[in-house]
């Protein structure tokens, strides 16, 4: 596998769309090709279980349940995505993979770890992203700039997750913080609550320190 893997995390509205659009530009005008991705999502069928996963009430499902289908939807993923391109030397960057289960469904929802970390490796294997850039900000920042409402739930809108509370967010950034200090090598911690260039430039700087050939 020649292909670099990239990802994004963090929590809500931390610019981690906008930045890795721009990474892609970047990478792109220095002759990469790339892939970009997300989850849940980023393959037809993982799209599919996307619609349950992002709308609806809260409660729905438990925090074991809703990791289930998210490792349904990442199998998916890489299978018909991530793995094919990573396969023939592309660039694949994603917005949220793994850690965000850890996170949301770990810390967030109260699934255990070493449950949540069998279900990857069975549909996984060995693969971990060369490099994972998490983006943290403040949570009300984030909520804010995420521009979270209120109120019933609108089948249309994909707000579930931001929804849940602020307690439930300030875990997730708790369980982001603590997946980087766990593993240094493969995670740089970026500080997103600067502006769209000072954080991109951050990030330019991560990727290029980390992967050379950047
Ligand atoms: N989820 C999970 O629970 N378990 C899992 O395993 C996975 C996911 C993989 C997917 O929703 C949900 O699934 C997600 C976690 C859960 N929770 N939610 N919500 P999503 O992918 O649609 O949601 P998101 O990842 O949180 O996207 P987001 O809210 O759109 O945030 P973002 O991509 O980090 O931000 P953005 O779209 O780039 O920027 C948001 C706004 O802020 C926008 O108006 C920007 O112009 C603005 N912005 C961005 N950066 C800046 C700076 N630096 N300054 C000022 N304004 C900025």
């Amino acid at each position: 596998m020649s292909g670099r893997f990239i990802t994004f995390e963090g929590g809500e509205g931390a610019g981690k769309s906008t930045q890795l659009r721009r990474l892609a530009q970047a990478l792109e005008a220095r002759g990469h090709s790339v892939v970009t991705t997300r989850e849940p999502g980023g393959s037809p069928g993982a799209e599919a279980i996307r619609a349950l996963l992002v709308t609806g009430a809260t409660g729905r499902w438990d925090g074991l349940t809703e990791a289930l289908l998210h490792y349904a939807a990442r199998r998916d993923h890489l299978r018909c995505t991530i793995l094919p391109a990573l396969e023939t030397g592309q660039w694949v960057l994603c917005d949220r993979f793994n850690d965000s289960t850890i996170a949301y469904q770990g810390y967030g929802h109260g699934a255990e770890r070493a449950g949540l970390d069998a279900l990857y490796q069975m549909v996984a294997g060995d693969l971990r992203p060369d490099l994972t850039l998490i983006l943290d900000l403040p949570v009300d920042v984030g909520l804010t700039r995420a521009g979270v409402r209120n109120g019933t739930p609108d089948p249309a809108v994909e707000d579930r997750y931001e929804r849940m509370g602020t307690d439930f967010h300030e875990r997730l950034r708790q369980g982001f913080r603590a997946i980087a200090a766990a593993e240094p090598d493969r995670c740089a911690m970026i500080d997103a609550s600067a502006g769209l260039d000072d954080v991109e430039a951050a990030i330019l700087a991560a990727v290029r320190s980390r992967l050379p050939e950047a």
